[in-house]
């Protein structure tokens, strides 16, 4: 395949592995590389030489093109930053802020550098402020997310950015892939199907959580401190939504949130930690290797997308447009 994204990250296939805070250590983003997508280390709120020995344990086991994501409401994201520059990683990816004033001593670096945007402000001001492509993300994503969904997300970043637009959020097989090509995309990032991935190191219990859960089984927990954060349901999110609807203080809010996500992703616990997870979670019926999820979903990419022209085509009367092409579809 080839897209704005394959040529400017060097990569196979235009797939981007979510930032995943605690969970996308070496293991997994080494996998995604290997793959052909991009994989991506976390550093969530881990200190500078946490992420420079796990930058070089991916080193260790990919010779492919991987990044490293920076969230930014860490207390080390200074420190981080120097060490990426120094590691010289290939490209680093933002998420819950503003990364406008470090993207210049990153691009000096020689650092390709992809914002995840909730928003057209953000988009814009990270595209002014050199970015090389962004990252879209509608709030069906898992994790800390923003108010507005994929779908009308993408066309208004479309129209206001130049630089190539990943689209992120609710994309978990194929037929996600192939709408977000729809709707303009160059790529997509993808961070709930690898949570079981075979070489994804969360627990069993957490991807077991993901395995069973359907449509409706994740709920927005943190409204109340300004930091909202997709989860499944559990005894912790229904504890918080509870609290927050009877006005407790946010910062008891966030005192009781603080370390769960560690909690549920190194030790097991579903009950009492965070399990982050996006919307298309329903769509997660079982574990593969990094490979054959990617294998997977660009290949039925592709039929959905004989069978989209198809239809398509034929109600607008340009049948055979691209359905030759690709040899048709059912
Ligand atoms: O960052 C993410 N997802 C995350 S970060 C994370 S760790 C965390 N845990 C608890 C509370 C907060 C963070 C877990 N999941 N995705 C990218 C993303 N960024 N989604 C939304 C945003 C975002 C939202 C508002 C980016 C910028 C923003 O406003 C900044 C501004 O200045 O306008």
């Amino acid at each position: 395949m080839k897209t704005a994204i394959t040529e400017l990250l060097n990569i196979k296939y235009p797939i981007i592995q979510g930032g995943m805070a605690w969970i996308a250590d070496s293991s997994l983003a080494a996998s995604v590389s290997n793959a052909g997508g991009l994989g991506v280390l976390a550093c969530g709120g881990a200190e500078p030489e946490w992420v420079r020995a796990e930058i070089q344990k991916t080193k260790a086991l990919t010779d492919q093109p991987f990044g490293v994501n920076v969230m930014l409401l860490s207390p080390f994201v200074d420190g981080i930053m120097e060490v990426l520059c120094e590691e010289k990683v290939a490209v680093v990816t933002t998420g819950a802020g503003n990364p406008g004033k470090y993207i210049a001593k990153l691009k000096a670096c020689g650092i390709k550098v992809v914002p995840v945007v909730a928003s057209v402000a953000l988009a814009l001001r990270v595209e002014r402020a050199g970015a090389d492509a962004i990252i879209a993300e509608g709030l069906e994503a898992g994790g800390h997310i923003g108010e507005i969904t994929t779908m009308a997300l993408m066309p208004q970043i479309m129209d206001a950015v130049k630089i190539p637009v990943v689209a992120a959020g609710g994309i978990g097989d194929g037929r996600g892939i192939a709408a977000a090509f729809m709707l303009g995309a160059e790529g997509v990032q993808v961070g709930t199907r690898f949570l079981v991935a075979h070489e994804c190191t969360v627990s069993d219990n957490y991807k077991k959580e993901i395995l069973k859960a359907r449509d409706s089984d994740t709920v927005v927990t943190g409204r109340s401190t300004g930091h909202p954060v997709r989860v499944l349901k559990n005894k912790l999110s229904r504890l918080i939504l509870k609290l927050e609807k009877a006005g407790e203080d946010p910062f008891r809010i966030n005192e009781l949130c603080t370390g769960t996500l560690r909690m549920a992703v190194k030790d097991g616990m579903t009950n009492d930690g965070s399990v982050m997870s996006g919307q298309i979670a329903g769509i997660v019926h079982k574990e593969q290797s990094a490979k054959d999820i990617i294998e997977e979903m660009f290949a039925e990419a592709e039929q959905v997308y004989a069978k989209a022209c198809k239809t398509l085509g034929a109600s607008l009367d340009i049948s055979g447009c691209c359905v030759e092409k690709l040899g048709g579809a059912k």
